[in-house]
């Protein structure tokens, strides 16, 4: 499959539920204050929270305004050009190597698989790639992640369980120096004995990086679940707050209806959309593009 049509595949829930309400929506009709209520309704239903609604709601008016347009059918290549707009803020610039990144988020949204599917495809990019499996909370997550590394005969660094996740990511980096290695992958615990711990931990993480490892390009990427919609916005908040992001991934789009909340993540501004995930396999990880997500949700 091509990169479009997984695209349009992962996403076709949301895509689903929009387009079976716009066919209601964008009709022949007279625009009027119904046909707003009608989108407003349309848009928070699909997640894109109600703020970012309104302003693409004010938008709307303001360039039906202008253009003086009477149809609501006329709407729709409008209402697509300002979600389009909003997502293209956000986009996300190259990468320059040494390459440093830290992933982060709750537990079970899906870090480990990404971290995964990043190996594979910095690996088909000639990259060469360190993993760093700073997880020593859980038993699993060391096997889990390995699996991963042995498909792309990326280095894999761990530690016991229960061991200092930053000495893990400490030896990574001290690795991927000795080797030359262009891109190092660090996964972390989504969950330790409480929320402050995780957070130390992770802050403690983040400066054996900066410190080690100046001369790479940092990033500091938060994986979201696609399917808990809204949460997300308070994750990345806390996340930011103790790590400083850079980076958004958001997962599981194949598994939701209201892949709208990525406009709304998009629309908080301050960090690169850079990924999203469509399913479970290595290839399911798709670089973010702001044109292709609008044009795989709307008919
Ligand atoms: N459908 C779908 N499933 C995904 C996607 N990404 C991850 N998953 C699944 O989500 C589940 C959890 O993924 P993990 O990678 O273990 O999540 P994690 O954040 O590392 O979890 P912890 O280490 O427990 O915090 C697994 O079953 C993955 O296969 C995706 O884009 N789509
Ligand atoms: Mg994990």
């Amino acid at each position: 499959m091509g990169f479009f049509s997984r695209l349009v595949s992962g996403l076709k829930n949301t895509k689903k539920s929009l387009s079976e309400k716009f066919k209601y929506i964008f009709t022949g009709n007279e625009i009027d204050e119904d046909f707003f209520e009608e989108l407003e309704y349309v848009l928070i239903s699909a997640d894109i929270g109600t703020s970012t609604t309104e302003e693409i709601l004010n938008e709307l008016k303001s360039q039906i305004k202008a253009k003086k347009l009477k149809k609501t059918e006329d709407c729709k290549v409008l209402l697509k050009e300002i979600i389009t707009n909003i997502l293209l803020e956000n986009e996300s610039p190259k990468f320059t190597y040494p390459l440093a990144i830290l992933v982060v988020g709750v537990n079970g949204v899906g870090k480990t698989t990404t971290i995964g599917k990043l190996a594979q495809k910095f690996t088909d990019m000639k990259k060469k790639v360190v993993i760093a499996g700073a997880d020593t909370f859980r038993a699993a997550a060391g096997d889990q992640l390995k699996v991963w590394a042995d498909r792309v005969k990326a280095k894999y660094i761990s530690g016991e369980q229960g061991a200092d996740a930053s000495a893990v990511v400490f030896d990574a980096i001290s690795s991927a120096k000795s080797k030359d290695a262009d891109v190092i992958l660090i996964d972390t615990a989504g969950r330790l004995h409480n929320k402050s711990n995780l957070m130390a931990e992770l802050q403690k993480i983040g400066k054996v990086v900066s410190r080690e490892y100046p001369e790479a390009e940092y990033h500091k990427l938060i994986v979201v679940d696609g399917t808990t919609g809204q949460n997300a916005m308070s994750q990345v908040k806390l996340f930011d707050e103790a790590v400083g992001l850079t980076d958004i991934c958001v997962t599981k789009l194949d598994g939701t209806s209201k892949g709208g909340f990525v406009v709304e993540l998009a629309n908080m501004g301050e960090f690169a959309l850079r990924y999203i995930g469509v399913g479970e396999s290595a290839d399911d990880l798709l670089d973010f593009d702001a044109k292709d997500f609008v044009d795989a949700i709307f008919e």
